[in-house]
């Protein structure tokens, strides 16, 4: 890993939350991509703290505050993410953090992503009940819709298959694509509840987003 990076990285794992603001800012005036820096740098340090977690070397305090280091450095990136890609209408999405979940960091880089490359994003928020999303989706104008479902916990993931049911009782399977993801997501799981994809990252997000809508 570049120094610059290995710096983002440390900034979260450190809980340095304006070291984190002030490193992505050199990262952005020394001409580092924005997605570069989500995604070589910060998101780097994010893995590392919940790993630490899982393995109980730290605890819920410590995780808020390296959340809000990658959160204010967000802020700075989010207006550089949305610039420059395919300004061409790719289609309506509706974007959510499933019910019970509040990770909602992943979700909204993915939105972002989405919206810079010519989506157009309604944005539902965290902790997301199953029965808004259906709303949501009869609602919606467009021919067909893209769902953008997140989930970073085993226990909310599970509702993605509610979802799925839902959306086949409900009638409406033939207007979305489904697209899920989060850090317990696998292809594995997509295939078992019947959905149309998901993406390891934002980056890749935008890739399986306009595939499955029908794009390049
Ligand atoms: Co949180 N937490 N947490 N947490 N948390 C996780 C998710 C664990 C995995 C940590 C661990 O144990 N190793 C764990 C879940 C375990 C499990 O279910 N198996 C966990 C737990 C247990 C909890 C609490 C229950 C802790 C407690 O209270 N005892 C609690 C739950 C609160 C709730 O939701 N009801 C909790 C709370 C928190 C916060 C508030 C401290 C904070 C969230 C702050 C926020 O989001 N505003 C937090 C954080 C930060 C994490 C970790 C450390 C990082 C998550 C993150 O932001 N990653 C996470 C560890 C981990 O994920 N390995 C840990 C960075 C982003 C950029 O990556 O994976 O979210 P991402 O998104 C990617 C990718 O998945 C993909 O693209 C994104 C961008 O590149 N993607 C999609 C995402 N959505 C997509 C949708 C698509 O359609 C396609 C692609």
């Amino acid at each position: 890993m570049s120094d610059i990076f290995k710096e983002l990285a440390d900034a979260v794992i450190t809980q340095n939350i304006n070291g984190a603001v002030e490193k992505t800012k050199a990262a952005l005036a020394s001409g580092v991509p924005a997605l570069d820096i989500v995604q070589k740098g910060l998101s780097v340090g994010m893995k590392v703290i919940g790993d630490k977690f899982e393995a109980g070397e730290l605890f819920l305090p410590q995780i808020m505050m390296s959340a809000k280091a990658m959160n204010n450095a967000m802020e700075l990136l989010r207006p550089e993410l949305s610039k420059g890609g395919d300004a061409a209408n790719a289609g309506y999405c509706i974007s959510f953090v499933q019910t019970g979940d509040i990770h909602d960091i992943g979700n909204r880089l993915v939105s972002t992503m989405l919206g810079a490359n010519g989506f157009t994003v309604k944005v539902l928020g965290v902790d997301v009940d199953n029965e808004i999303v259906i709303e949501e989706i009869k609602k919606a104008e467009a021919k067909q819709v893209l769902l953008v479902g997140s989930a970073l916990m085993t226990t909310s993931m599970l509702s993605q298959k509610d979802l799925m049911i839902m959306i086949n009782e409900e009638g409406v399977r033939g207007k979305v694509k489904c697209m899920f993801g989060g850090a317990p997501v696998s292809q594995a799981w997509i295939n078992e509840i019947g959905a149309d994809g998901t993406a390891e990252n934002a980056a890749e997000a935008v890739i399986v987003a306009k595939k499955i809508m029908g794009g390049n």
